[in-house]
């Protein structure tokens, strides 16, 4: 297997879903961290590799692929072997995983982002359409999941990762997340995985810090 490397910051949310499809796969990833604080991913040397200069980027030999979904695909496709749960090759199966996909790139994740994570960053207030969008989105996984241990069935696919790393933002959610007990017995089962906890530290590194401030020095 050619050396493949994957460009990233490590608490960075679509980061961490490829490095988790990569792990469910035994992939092995040469991780290249890019200092984002510094601005490293606006160097001359990342905008050659990717001219949109962002992460998570592949490069598998001389392929180069970003966006984090179409990595996971394309890992699933070209290291699952003939059929594998992650990424079905099943139709059906198949396009219930690219639905949710769709629904996490177009709508679950944005809100997410926007809602939860970004006014953090910009120290301001959501709006009240925003925060309905998240009620909203909650309560879409939430009867997505009463009858399923993972978003399409038995098996964890590639949709749970992409999914699970916007919902991590639950903690920033004014609301209470008892209202979504099958979601939230999801991330659960989500965070029990053998690799999660391993991929997902440097973000829970800063939950932590956002819990617990450093006090500040008088
Ligand atoms: N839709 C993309 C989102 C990638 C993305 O927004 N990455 C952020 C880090 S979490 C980034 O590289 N931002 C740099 C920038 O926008 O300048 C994916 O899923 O891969």
């Amino acid at each position: 297997m050619a050396n493949i490397q994957l460009y990233h910051f490590s608490a960075s949310p679509p980061c961490r879903s490829v490095r988790m499809a990569a792990k469910a796969l035994g992939v092995q990833l040469e991780l290249k961290q890019l200092d984002f604080a510094n601005k490293e991913h606006l160097n001359p040397e990342f905008l050659k590799i990717n001219p949109d200069q962002i992460v998570p980027t592949m490069t598998d030999g001389d392929f180069t692929l970003w966006e984090s979904r179409a990595i996971m695909r394309y890992l699933v496709g070209k290291y699952g072997g003939e059929d594998n749960s992650l990424y079905p090759r099943d139709l059906q199966k198949r396009a219930e995983v690219d639905r949710l996909l769709d629904y996490d790139l177009g709508v679950f994740y944005r809100a997410m982002l926007e809602t939860l994570m970004w006014p953090v960053r910009n120290r301001s207030t959501p709006t009240k359409e925003q925060q309905e969008q998240v009620v909203k989105a909650f309560n879409r996984i939430n009867t997505l999941l009463k009858d399923k241990k993972f978003l399409t069935g038995d098996n964890v696919t590639i949709a749970d990762f992409a999914m699970v790393v916007g919902f991590a933002a639950e903690f920033l959610f004014q609301g209470n997340m008892s209202d979504y007990p099958n979601a939230m017995a999801w991330y659960k089962r989500m965070q029990e995985l053998p690799y999660y906890q391993e991929v997902n530290q440097a973000f829970y590194d800063i939950v932590e810090k956002m819990r617990n401030p450093p006090a500040e020095k008088s």
